[in-house]
């Protein structure tokens, strides 16, 4: 995978992808990150990449021609045309399944906006995709760009130590993560649960299924819908739902949302 990210701050990317697992990656040669500085692009003698918006109002909007420009320059040294994606709040929000989509092209170019954003001019011209990671106003692209490079990078294959399609899996599957522990046995008299310290692989990995299905139905029951589960696993989520139903006393106004219990 090689990410290209346009932007006017390259330093807030690179120093932001060179530490950790991305870094490590990158290091490896299983990926690359180049960013290019816009403002090498700008044709003017002082250097503007931007100017006051057409109609009036508030803030600068970045110019067509060094974004088209660092575009163009790039795609003439690949000797190809990635697809280009500017991260907006206006956007498709960014999920698993569109970095899985993502993560199968060879090269990627994150176009960076700030300000105002940028000329419609040349999004119209260059991007291929707009996408958020969610509903809130950044700065400036850069963090969102960074946020869908971590994404996608591990699903690169070599990417995470571990052998990556399980950890991949878990939210492919729609379910939330099992909760996890490590040494001491005890910490402030809360035990580990029993069964992890069993050694009984299969009753471990039932208890790991249960607890997942569990805080799918407590923390993102909307989750639950797209999930695989077999016919065992379906009887439990149905037993926890009564569970649920039954502590739930509908004369407390603080439990009552209006909705019927998921
Ligand atoms: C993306 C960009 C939020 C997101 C952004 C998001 C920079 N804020 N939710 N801000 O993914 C004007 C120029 C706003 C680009 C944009």
């Amino acid at each position: 995978m090689n990410y290209h990210i346009l932007t006017l701050f390259p330093e807030m990317v690179s120093d932001g992808l060179n530490t950790s697992i991305i870094g490590r990656a990158a290091a490896k040669g299983l990926l690359s990150i180049e960013t290019v500085n816009i403002r090498d692009y700008t044709k003017e003698k002082h250097g503007h990449v931007d100017d006051a918006p057409y109609g009036g109002g508030a803030g600068m909007v970045m110019q067509a021609a060094p974004v088209c420009d660092a575009y163009e320059a790039l795609c003439g040294r690949l000797g190809k045309r990635p697809r280009v994606l500017y991260m907006t709040p206006q956007g498709k929000v960014f999920n698993q399944k569109i970095a899985q989509e993502l993560a199968q092209e060879e090269d990627l170019v994150f176009l960076c906006g700030h300000y105002e954003g940028i000329d419609e001019r040349a999004l119209e011209r260059i991007v291929t995709d707009y996408l958020s990671i969610g509903d809130y106003v950044l700065t400036g692209g850069e963090l969102p760009a960074m946020v869908m490079i971590d994404c996608i990078s591990r699903l690169v294959p070599g990417v995470l130590n571990n052998d990556a399609s399980a950890e991949i899996e878990s939210f492919h599957d729609n379910l939330l993560e099992y909760p996890q522990y490590t040494r001491p046995e005890v910490y402030e008299g809360m035990q580990v649960p029993e069964v992890l310290l069993s050694g009984h692989h299969k009753n471990i990995e039932t208890w790991r299924r249960q607890q997942s299905i569990r805080r799918t139905l407590e923390r993102r029951p909307d989750l639950l819908a797209e999930a695989n589960l077999t016919d065992k696993e379906r009887k439990y989520l149905e037993e926890l739902r009564r569970e649920l139903a039954e502590k739930r006393d509908p004369i407390d106004p603080s439990d009552e949302d209006g909705q019927d219990p998921v």
